[in-house]
């Protein structure tokens, strides 16, 4: 009954809260929004209307405590709930929500039953502040349904960013009203040639989908609701065949190009010219419009430079900047998208090959190629967030054996997800601070459908919370803790990978 995320201090005392259908609910009107949540999250599975009124479980206003920190107090007569603003207010009713039995996560009722939660003191805070989950909707794209239900997922294990890579070669899926092609064209693939005997490689099926602007409004909405942060990615300059495939002359080439139907890093970049910077602004006009996080990612990962060392303009580009080499012109290059960023008030990100060609300070890094690199970056004096392939890419598989889904990488146990700790020993007290947090990253190259999403997420996700949230941890306590939470996943329809072995379909 003790929650995932462990929380920070924890005493259980004598005794049980039981919840009528008179128990009233109240809350400090700044805290209004995570009554309304725990309302809307409970009365569907248990009855209880939870009306408006002093005297049951209160959320209460109160100063002293961090943004996300919140305090549970639950004796035989009453709940209280006390935080300083409304995430933590949200997460001490998730906390009280894990309290009840697993059937308090169903969206229905099974039966009659007295639900009742044990009397706890519980105070708690997170240890990092950035706690996110990547998910890949360009590579197979996630319905807004199943995108919706991944926030409330994200959220009941106290994770506050969701990073949503939402273009990439094989997919554009955001509505941008100025480039509609880019979704006409650029949301859909045909049917690969390769077909399914090259499965490993690519799933050879036709696919396609995207988020119009009123979805993503939505979703955003949606998602502070929660206390989630959607921190949106436009990948560039690689990473960008479904762009230029709408709008070929973005590209390099004179031939016209499709949407890839292949996986790996491909050889098709956006060409630098001042028609293709304008382009890209414009997309960040309305992407600023759209999500009103501080954050914004425009990737920089594995751009290979072949095209440009071939390309007379980008030749001639390098020349008259005074630049050495395509290195140096993807940081000129993704400098003007950082500087763009920083100048209407945002915190560009970007991947950690940006550090390659020097990097504007200013610049939060997203570190994936491990420890190293999380250090330079802290060095040279940039935020970071870690997210190491090694340890929180949940596409990697999570055992060994034949009916374990497509390996790539290296597998990536729920152990060592639990150990993963974003802050290396190398670093300094100065570095250390530059360390924001870290998220887990869904990659979907291989995950073709939210079953198999949820197979790869979880249980590992709900480690990788407690890794970001628990200053303490034990991992025999946390799987005597996970046998619970899994009856609350199986509640909530989660289709995770039980410990005993992988599903046989
Ligand atoms: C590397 S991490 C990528 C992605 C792939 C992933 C597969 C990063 C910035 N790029 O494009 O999907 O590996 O695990």
């Amino acid at each position: 009954m003790i929650p995932i995320p462990a929380p920070s201090r924890c005493t259980l005392g004598e005794g049980r809260f039981t919840f009528t259908a008179a128990t009233p609910l109240t809350a400090d009107p700044v805290l209004a929004g995570a009554a309304t949540w725990l309302r809307q999250a409970l009365t569907p599975a248990t009855g209880l209307p939870l009306l408006e009124g002093p005297g049951g479980v209160e959320i209460r206003h109160a100063v002293g405590l961090g943004p996300e920190e919140y305090r549970l107090t639950v004796t035989t007569e009453s709940v209280l709930i006390e935080a300083s603003a409304q995430a933590g207010a949200f997460y001490g009713a998730q906390t009280l929500r894990q309290l009840l039995d697993p059937a308090a996560f169903r969206t229905g009722r099974t039966g009659d039953r007295t639900w009742s939660i044990p009397a706890i003191e519980i105070a708690d805070a997170p240890k990092y502040g950035w706690r996110g989950c990547l998910i890949d909707v360009a590579r197979h794209f996630l319905p807004k349904n199943d995108l919706l239900r991944y926030i409330d997922l994200l959220a009941a294990h106290k994770l506050n960013v969701l990073h949503l890579h939402l273009t990439d070669d094989q997919g554009w899926r955001l509505e941008i009203r100025k480039y509609p092609k880019l979704t006409e064209i650029g949301a859909w693939r045909r049917e690969s040639p390769l077909g399914a005997k090259q499965h490993r490689l690519f799933d050879g099926r036709p696919h396609g989908g995207f988020y119009s602007q009123d979805d993503i409004r939505e979703i955003v909405s949606y998602a502070a609701d929660r206390s989630v942060t959607i921190v949106p990615e436009i990948d560039l300059p690689g990473h960008t065949q479904a762009a230029i495939a709408a709008y070929p002359e973005l590209g390099n080439l004179d031939v016209p190009l499709e949407v890839r139907t292949e996986w790996g890093v491909g050889e098709n970049v956006l060409n630098v010219s001042d028609d293709t910077i304008a382009f890209f602004t414009d997309v960040l006009d309305e992407v600023l419009e759209l999500f009103p996080g501080e954050y914004v990612c425009v990737g920089g990962d594995e751009t290979p430079k072949t095209q440009w060392n071939e390309s007379v303009p980008a030749k001639e580009r390098i020349r008259d900047l005074g630049l050495r080499d395509a290195d140096e012109l993807q940081s000129w290059l993704m400098r003007h998208f950082t500087d763009y960023l920083l100048a209407r008030g945002r915190k560009p990100l970007g991947w950690d090959e940006l550090l390659e060609g020097g990097l504007p300070l200013g610049v939060t890094v997203a570190a994936w190629r491990g420890d190293r690199c999380a250090a330079m970056a802290a060095r040279a004096g940039h935020d970071v967030v870690v997210s190491p392939f090694a340890e929180t890419y949940l596409d990697f598989r999570q055992a060994e054996g034949d009916q374990e889904p497509v390996p790539i990488g290296s597998v990536t146990s729920l152990r060592a997800v639990h150990a993963f700790d974003p802050v290396s020993p190398g670093l300094t007290g100065e570095e250390r601070s530059r360390i924001l947090g870290a998220q887990a990253a869904l990659w979907t190259e291989h995950i073709d459908s939210p079953r198999l999403l949820d197979y790869m997420a979880f249980p590992r996700l709900a480690a990788f919370a407690e890794a970001m949230w628990s200053d303490e941890r034990d991992f025999e306590d946390f799987l005597v803790r996970l046998a619970v939470h899994e009856k609350r996943l199986d509640a909530l329809g989660v289709e995770y990978r039980p410990a005993a072995g992988p599903h046989p379909w």
